[in-house]
């Protein structure tokens, strides 16, 4: 990691395979990022179009786990080091594992966004694309002590790539869902529970009038903070890069 006076470099990783929600992604974080941060986003090269299911996220885990790779790899090949790397999708899929290939912090944009609602706000609402998605944002709430400050898991019923077409209607279903929160859950935030609603954060905020947390740019702020103050992961116990060994058939490029 470089000196807080440096520039830095943040990787955003959308994990699914959208050229233009990838675009999108990079746009929204680099509009937030300090003036000496430069901001790059991928996505793998195979996997799900959009995520939207336990299967979608078990694939799309192993696209992000090459996109870390692939990361170390440039800052090793005299390209330009990462600093730290964004998983730019609600489920944060893969993201411990992540953490083991590599000493940068990586930030999911689930746990982004929860920890700063809890600093703004005693309870909040999450507001995502489809019902079946819920479940997922429900487990990530557990699993990272979030849950007894949400009050309740909304969807708007939109399929994700809905959010890539202008013609879908999808801002304003996001934005009723959000007012139903607002006026239902006694709520002081809403978290927006897509990588692709990164772009709708401030006409969402103007129309509910509530303080809105998006994930991704959540996600780069605090990983910004955490390079300035020369935070990394720790190789000390679990997050320790993976033991060397063989990996068969399809996987063997995984192996050493
Ligand atoms: C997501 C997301 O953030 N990106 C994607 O493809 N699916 N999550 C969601 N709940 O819709």
């Amino acid at each position: 990691m470089k000196n807080r006076e440096d520039t830095m470099h943040i990787r955003l990783i959308n994990p699914n395979t959208t050229a233009s929600m990838t675009a999108k992604i990079g746009v929204a974080g680099a509009r937030v990022a300090a003036a000496g941060t430069q901001v790059s986003a991928t996505n793998p090269d195979a996997g799900p179009v959009s995520i939207e299911s336990h299967f979608d996220e078990a694939v799309s885990a192993l696209g992000v786990l090459d996109e870390i790779r692939r990361g170390e790899r440039e800052g090793t090949d005299g390209g330009e080091r990462v600093d730290a790397y964004v998983i730019a999708c609600f489920g944060d899929p893969g993201l411990l594992a992540a953490r083991e290939l590599t000493t940068a912090p990586v930030i999911g944009i689930a746990e982004a966004a929860f920890h700063l609602a809890t600093l703004i706000s005693t309870r909040f609402s999450v507001v995502t694309t489809l019902g079946r998605t819920c479940i997922i944002a429900e487990h990530l709430l557990q699993n990272y002590g979030f849950a007894h400050h949400c009050r309740k898991v909304r969807a708007a019923e939109i399929p994700v790539l809905d959010l890539e077409d202008d013609g879908a209607c999808a801002l304003g279903r996001i934005i009723d869902e959000c007012r139903r929160a607002k006026t239902e859950d006694g709520i002081g935030a809403i978290v927006l529970g897509c990588g692709g609603m990164a772009d709708l954060t401030d006409e969402i905020r103007e129309a509910v009038g509530l303080p809105i947390v998006e994930g991704v740019t959540a996600a780069v702020k605090l990983a910004e903070s955490l390079v300035s103050l020369r935070l990394g992961t720790s190789k000390h116990g679990d997050l320790a890069f993976p033991r060397a060994k063989t990996f068969t058939g399809r996987f063997d490029y995984l192996g050493s």
